[in-house]
């Protein structure tokens, strides 16, 4: 069979691949089939994927959807329709919205797809929705990186720039879901994945980072796991084999703010931790605890991030601002927050109410929340009317954020690596512009 991947970007290009995508892209190819991975990063989406699929013409069109790609997506699967293949549709959208793609779609795919996508090929299901079983991640082949445009990619990638950003680097996946309940978040994640965390082996995850060395002359890594740290034994096992194996890579990783411990970043900064990635999402605890559910304190956040920077790690921390019932003053208290932080960069998006999520259920209930799902942009839009702040005002105080966290002279350094790097330069380039 003939099998053709498509992940429509929207307007953000980032330096990271879609690894779900290329993971079922392994899994097909290792069963003997065809697959081609039609990737529209660095592409104007709808001629290149029309291209694509022509000269390859494929039996099976496979569109992965998150909610704001869902527009390209239809178009594509129904596209592929009038040209009477089959189409298989799956990824986060179809997920929490299976039956609003029924007749776009041959088959739904709800959640994880790695072990029914041979299924469906095979003809074992029958057309429609299909809620498949968990996988057995310790089964997982290393994603088909070798389909994937990955020089494009790795010009782009900037999660270690904080460290140098002329390092060769990519991203990659070790576990799959997150124990916690943050209101924009989940149960999206939970709908995907399952409660609780799942994990895949240290010995793959080593093994996947060795190929890349090796394939693609990595120097780092990024891991988008949703939260590294919360799994203490294998974060231990998986740094104890790096440094047993004298693995020289660099690397980076999610996590949340009360899931660090002075001993495990010694010993993550020791196998070669140089970043991490923290929601701190508001400097108000009222928000913390009653807008996002983060169940984390605020009073800890300074003292743990200076820790951070004393081992050697440097800190992004995400916030959000504009959520429904969110005062000006807290936002004012959050830029506040985020400057006095030893941090070494900060993003400040709009609050989103994701559909599917919890935050999303309670604004609905007060304001009106657009229908577009392509407005859900939290760099740019707000995707609910309200009357008290307007947009115009939230991206200026979004703006404020980022200009009073950057002119601290403890980000200086931080600004002055990327002025001496020509990727550094590209990078920067497309930080900013996604806020303009
Ligand atoms: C890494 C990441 C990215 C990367 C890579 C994208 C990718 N999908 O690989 C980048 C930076 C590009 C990205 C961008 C965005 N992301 Co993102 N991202 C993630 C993250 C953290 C990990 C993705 C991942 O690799 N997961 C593990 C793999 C195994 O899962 P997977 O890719 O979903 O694939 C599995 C299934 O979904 C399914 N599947 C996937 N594709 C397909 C296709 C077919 C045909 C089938 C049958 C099945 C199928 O099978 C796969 C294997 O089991 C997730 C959170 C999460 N934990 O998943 C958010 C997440 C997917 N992102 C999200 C969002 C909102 C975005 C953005 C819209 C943000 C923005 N405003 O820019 C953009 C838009 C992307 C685009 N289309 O252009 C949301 C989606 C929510 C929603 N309602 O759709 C998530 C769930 C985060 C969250 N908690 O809210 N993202
Ligand atoms: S925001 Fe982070 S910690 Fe909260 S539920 Fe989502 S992945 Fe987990």
């Amino acid at each position: 069979m003939r099998l053709a991947l498509i992940f429509p970007r929207m307007k953000y290009k980032t330096g990271d691949p879609p690894t779900g995508l290329a993971l079922i892209a392994a899994i097909i190819r290792r069963a003997g089939h065809d697959v081609e991975v039609v990737d529209s990063t660095f592409h104007p989406i709808m001629q290149y994927v029309n291209n694509r699929l022509e000269s390859f013409n494929p039996d099976f069109v496979c569109v992965y959807v998150d909610s704001l790609s869902f527009n390209l997506a239809i178009n594509i699967c129904d596209d592929a329709k009038r040209k009477k293949k089959t189409v298989i549709i799956g990824g986060p959208h179809a997920t929490l919205k299976p039956e609003s793609l029924k007749k776009h779609a041959d088959y739904i795919v709800v959640g994880e797809a790695d072990e029914v996508i041979l299924e469906i090929i095979e003809g074992k299901h029958k057309k429609g929705v299909i809620k498949p079983k968990k996988p057995d991640l310790s089964k997982l082949p290393i994603p088909a990186y070798d389909l994937l445009e990955m020089d494009k990619y790795m010009r782009l990638w900037h999660p270690l720039d904080s460290v140098n950003p002329n390092l060769r680097g990519t991203s990659i996946i070790s576990s799959r879901g997150c124990p916690f309940q943050c209101s924009f978040c989940q149960p999206v994640l939970e709908k995907m994945f399952g409660k609780g965390v799942r994990t895949r082996t240290v010995n793959s995850i080593i093994e996947e980072i060795k190929y890349l060395k090796k394939e693609y002359d990595i120097d780092g890594v990024f891991f988008h796991d949703d939260t590294f740290t919360v799994r203490k034994k294998w974060v231990d096992n998986f740094c104890n084999k790096l440094l047993k194996e004298k693995i020289k890579i660099l690397w980076g990783m999610n996590t949340r703010i009360d899931q660090l411990d002075e001993k495990l970043m010694k010993l993550m900064y020791k196998a070669g931790l140089r970043v991490m990635h923290i929601g701190i999402e508001s400097g108000s605890q009222r928000m913390l605890d009653e807008i996002y559910n983060k169940g984390i304190d605020l009073s800890k956040v300074p003292q743990t991030i200076t820790k951070a920077k004393k081992i050697g790690i440097q800190c992004l921390c995400f916030f959000m601002m504009g959520a429904p019932g969110e005062t000006r003053e807290e936002i004012e208290q959050t830029i506040k927050f985020a400057a006095s932080l030893d941090a070494t960069e900060a993003t400040a998006t709009i609050a989103t109410p994701l559909p599917g999520t919890y935050l999303y259920e309670k604004t609905k209930k007060k304001y009106k929340v657009t229908k577009d799902f392509s407005n859900f942009d939290y760099y740019k839009n707000r995707a609910f009317e309200d009357p008290t702040l307007s947009l115009k005002k939230l991206k200026w105080l979004q703006k404020k954020l980022l200009i009073k966290f950057y002119t601290r002279p403890k980000r200086w350094g931080y600004i002055a690596r990327h002025l001496f790097s020509l990727k550094g330069w590209r990078t920067m380039y497309l930080k900013i512009m996604r806020f303009m």
